[in-house]
Formats: C-alpha cells, sequence, structure tokens
C-alpha cells in the first residue's frame, strides 16, 4: 500500500499583514496538515483564504511566527524546491492564446505527452479535450475554441499536476464545477496521494473533505469535519443551513 509521506504544512502562530499596510489579514493561526490529506478552507469573502494560501510557496512572508513544511521553515528552503513542492492553482484561470497542450504544459516545457495526459485525466479534463476539434492541439483563447468556466478551472489544475506537486493548493478552483464532477476530482488527488488545500466557499466541497478550517476576518475559527463542527461551530451550522 502507499504511504505519504511528503506534503506536510503546519502554520504555527502565523499573522500576516500586507507589506506597507496596517491591517492584520492573519491573526495567531495554527494548523496542522497531514501528508495525503485533503482539507477545506471555507470562509467568507476577505477573510484572508487567498492570502493564507501565498504564504505557503512564499509568495509572501509572513510577518509573526513559522510557516513549515515538512517541517522545513519555509523561508530556509531553497525557492526552486519550495516551488516544485507547491502547486498554486490561482482563483481566476490563466490560460493564453496557445494550443490546449501548450497550456498544460506552461513552465514546464519538457513535459510529455504522457505526463500532460495522465494529468488532465487527474484534473477530469482528458475527455473534454478528445471531442475538441484537435483533441490537445486544438488552440484555445482568442482565435481558438472558447472554453467553459470550469473547463478553464480544470486546465489549470491540469497544469498544476504535470509538475507533480506534493502539495496543491486550489484557489476556489472548482466554483464551476457540478458536485459529481468535483467528487471525482478529489478522489483522483487522493489516489494520486498529493496534500490538497481547497479553498472554498461551497459547503458541499466541505462536506468531501477530510477536515475543514473555518476562518472569519482573519481567524482561525474552528476546525474539525463535518460531522463535528456542526456539533462545535455555530458559524459553520448557519453556513450549512443557509
Ligand atoms: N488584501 C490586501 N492586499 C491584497 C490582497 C488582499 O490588503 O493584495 C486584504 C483584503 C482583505 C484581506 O486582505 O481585507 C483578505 O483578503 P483575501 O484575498 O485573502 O480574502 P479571501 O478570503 O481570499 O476572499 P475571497 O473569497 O473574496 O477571494
Ligand atoms: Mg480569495
Amino acid at each position: 500500500d502507499l504511504t505519504v509521506n511528503e506534503g506536510k504544512i503546519e502554520f504555527t502562530n502565523v499573522s500576516f499583514q500586507y507589506p506597507g499596510t496596517a491591517e492584520m489579514v492573519l491573526e495567531d493561526i495554527s494548523f496542522k496538515i497531514n501528508p495525503g490529506e485533503t482539507v477545506a478552507i471555507l470562509g467568507a469573502t476577505g477573510a484572508g483564504k487567498t492570502s493564507l494560501f501565498q504564504l505557503i510557496p512564499r509568495l509572501y512572508d509572513v510577518t509573526g511566527g513559522i510557516v513549515k513544511i515538512d517541517g522545513h521553515d519555509v523561508r530556509k528552503m531553497k525557492m526552486e524546491n519550495l516551488r516544485r513542492k507547491v502547486g498554486f492553482v490561482p482563483q481566476e484561470a490563466l490560460l493564453f492564446t496557445g494550443s490546449v497542450k501548450e497550456n498544460i504544459s506552461w513552465g514546464k516545457e519538457d513535459a510529455t505527452m504522457v505526463e500532460i495526459t495522465a494529468a488532465s485525466v487527474n484534473a477530469q479534463i482528458h475527455e473534454t479535450i478528445m471531442n475538441l476539434p484537435q483533441q490537445y492541439d486544438t488552440r484555445v483563447g482568442q482565435k481558438g475554441v472558447n472554453l467553459s468556466g470550469g473547463q478553464k478551472q480544470r486546465l489549470s489544475i491540469a497544469r498544476a499536476l504535470v509538475r507533480m506537486p506534493k502539495i496543491l493548493l486550489l484557489d476556489d478552483s472548482t466554483s464551476a464545477l457540478d458536485m459529481k464532477t468535483e467528487a471525482k476530482l478529489l478522489g483522483a488527488l487522493k489516489e494520486y496521494t498529493c496534500t490538497t488545500l481547497i479553498i472554498t466557499q461551497k459547503i458541499s466541497t466541505a462536506i468531501e473533505a477530510d477536515r475543514i478550517l473555518l476562518l472569519e476576518d482573519g481567524k482561525l475559527l474552528a476546525e474539525g469535519d463535518h460531522d463535528s463542527l456542526l456539533k462545535t461551530s455555530g458559524l459553520y451550522k448557519r453556513i450549512f443551513q443557509s
């Protein structure tokens, strides 16, 4: 059987403010995520979800506290190792005018067709691609095929997967997917055994996850699985019932 031993994340008393601003965006956040876990980050708009993600691949440095990956302070890791380990799918899928294949292998131009296809299968976009006029050579964007929001999201997940990250950060990247496709995607990621953090505003996504972190106003308000949060968190219960 497969034991996952890479992809652990630890936040210890993390606080964060954007450089040159006075507002604390994250305050005293501590949590641990085990290798291979799927964790949903739930919280209203402006709660600090994207900001929290940005601290993991060090797009920003913490203001206080420590972020560790596999026991190493991210500030002491080589940037290239860190960026190889962490795949970040941004809130807005950034596709360019070019073929599907080029869009997936962007930043990893030496990716083979086998790797590109495997990433697309896991991202639940392979079948859609095979139905395009020129499959992986189909051009997308301005003078190519226009893709739906959910198709763009899955292409940008495939782009992250082709780099075989140990940690995958999905910033609301499944918002346009139906529940069934999303569940298949999360299942495939589990099988592929990377640690997955998924920002969401959807309770259905949270239910699929092993665990949920609930953020409000930059604070970690509660954590646990769906059943335990229903019992322990009034806010979670209100989100669930709304
Ligand atoms: N903020 C800044 N500068 C930035 C980005 C955000 O000051 O470059 C502030 C806005 C907000 C807080 O940080 O008050 C948290 O923003 P974040 O983008 O982390 O919130 P979110 O939880 O990702 O919100 P959404 O669901 O709208 O994406
Ligand atoms: Mg955000």
